[in-house]
């Protein structure tokens, strides 16, 4: 592990590591009184794997995290995050942004333009100048604030695609420290990319940074290749996994640093006392029914309605498995702003509606629906104990869900189908079932297929698979993105390809 930091270990993000929820004033008096001490709002320390990662180093060195705490009103105040950070371990600081700050930069330009366009949906992107205006302006904005706390040594990680000009503005405003970058989502091929028409700013803007990591070679290579037609005086050469882009007189590190999850913090959990009872509970209302789970937050990206109709093709085509198993499909709230995604819920219901329509029997309903947030207990009895994780999504930067099943699924009695064109399927191709989301005849036949498993295979498959995460886990990523940022560039340079 590098751990030679002799300053600061500054995280710029678009949310603070926080669960926040505010209070409308139009709730009931009883609601409002279950409030602590923050006039009308609950503050709670976020979960997932990147603050599960990140927060031994922020502890450990002078840590300092910035993003939005999603306030417009001004309830959440200097004093507060003070407070919340000091119960963390590490700094928050906060920028501000406006309600149309959010609807342009956010909904619109993050949310309509790139996240389409890197998961390769050019018939949803939207070009639009004056969001594209907003982005720059927003990412300003967060580079003025981080600029603020910069100090001699500080180390600066920027995530993911809401913050992809940050670095560029902070280099301008004169910050001579490491600056890094890590995108979560996919990097689109070059010929989907190069029709963004403010392209070659995003590219230059990318090279600011002294660090970038990608999720898988792929998205590395697809890098380089709009790089090298954008600016086709640049010079790439290799070290070890890693391009060394130099461009403008300074140069850039690029690699692939898969992202992973504290494997040991999910398999104890799922070996828990509480994860025990409510997986018992779980089967014993699904009884002598083998369980296949989806779990995605609402996104088109996931492939949700694909898999609901791999899931009718198998019962049409194979009556021996009706009243044997169950799909428990969970849907958990996301972007619920958005009018595209208000109809995508409603088609997922519609679909599910249908399918239940069709099949139910007296004690069989084929399709258990939860549309909330499960609590991490139910979340990890449900890996614990569904029999096979159906993770469908038609482009995913890595998908945690399946590593997360893997590392839960402690009785080894597990079969993860998985999309082909998830960033996990690099890692967990050889002991996952592979599957084309778009085919799904395709789908249903594998999935019959991972029904007749038997359990010596499927313990096999699922012990390897277990290995894999436990190698991998969220810790090897950090340590190998750190030392990569932290590379000696020798000057004969290798002959990798990406
Ligand atoms: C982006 C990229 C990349 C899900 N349901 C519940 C719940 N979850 C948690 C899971 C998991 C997380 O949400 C989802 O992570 P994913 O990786 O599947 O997907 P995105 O949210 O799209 O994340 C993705 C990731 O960034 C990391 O780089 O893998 O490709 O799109 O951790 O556990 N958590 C709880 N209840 C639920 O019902 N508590």
């Amino acid at each position: 592990m590098v751990d030679d930091f002799k300053g600061k270990f500054i995280v710029v993000s678009n949310r603070l590591p926080l669960e926040i929820e505010f209070q409308d004033e139009t709730e009931s008096e009883d609601a409002v009184n279950d409030i602590s001490d923050t006039d009308n709002v609950t503050i709670k320390p976020g979960s997932g794997g990147l603050i599960t990662a990140l927060t031994p180093l922020l502890k450990k060195y002078k840590g300092l995290w910035i993003g939005w705490d999603g306030d417009f009103s001004g309830r959440i105040s200097a004093s507060i995050l003070d407070n919340e950070g000091r119960n963390l371990g590490y700094d928050l600081k906060t920028v501000s942004l406006t309600h149309q700050e959010v609807r342009d930069y956010y909904d619109r330009f993050c949310n309509e333009t790139l996240w389409p366009l890197f998961h390769d949906y050019l018939g949803r992107t939207k070009f639009h100048r004056s969001t594209w205006r907003v982005y720059q302006h927003v990412n300003q904005k967060f580079a003025q604030i981080v600029s603020q706390y910069i100090e001699p040594n500080d180390f600066i990680w920027i995530q993911d695609y809401h913050l992809i000009m940050a670095g560029k503005y902070l280099k301008e405003s004169g910050c001579a420290e490491k600056l890094t970058f890590f995108l979560h989502i996919p990097f689109p091929p070059w010929d989907l990319f190069m029709r963004l028409p403010w392209r070659k700013e995003l590219i230059e803007s990318l090279l600011y940074y002294d660090c970038i990591g990608f999720q898988t070679r792929r998205d590395h290579r697809n890098f380089i290749q709009c790089v090298r037609r954008l600016i086709p005086q640049i010079k790439v050469s290799y070290v070890k996994k890693h391009s060394v882009i130099k461009y403008a007189g300074k140069h850039t590190l690029v690699g692939a640093f898969p992202i992973s999850i504290d494997f040991k913090e999910f398999e104890d959990i799922a070996k828990s006392k509480a994860v025990q009872d409510e997986a018992w509970y779980i089967h014993e209302n699904l009884p002598e029914k083998k369980i296949i789970l989806g779990i995605d937050r609402l996104d088109y990206t996931k492939g949700i309605l694909g898999r609901l109709r791999s899931f009718e093709i198998l019962l049409e085509k194979y009556p021996d498995v009706h009243e044997k198993i169950t799909l428990v499909q969970v849907i958990v709230p996301s972007r619920i702003n958005v009018a595209e995604y208000k109809k995508m819920r409603q088609n997922i219901e519609e679909t599910v509606g249908r399918i239940n329509g069709r099949f139910t029997v007296k004690g069989w309903v084929p399709v258990h629906y939860i549309y909330r947030r499960l609590s991490r207990i139910e979340l990890a009895a449900y890996y614990r104990t569904c029999e096979i994780a159906l993770i469908t999504p038609l482009k995913d930067g890595m998908n945690l869900v399946a590593k997360e099943y893997c590392a839960s699924c402690i009785s080894g009695n597990g079969v993860l189908i998985l999309s082909e064109f998830a960033g996990a399927a690099s890692e967990l191709k050889r002991d996952a079932i592979l599957v084309n989301p778009y085919h799904v005849e395709l789908v249903a036949e594998e999935l019959y297929k991972a029904l007749q498993m038997q359990p010596a295979e499927i313990k096999g498959k699922m012990r390897r698979l277990r290995n894999i995460v436990r190698r991998n886990n969220i810790f090897v990523w950090l340590d190998n993105f750190l030392k990569t940022a932290y590379l000696e560039l020798p000057n004969d340079q290798g002959t990798f390809h990406p």
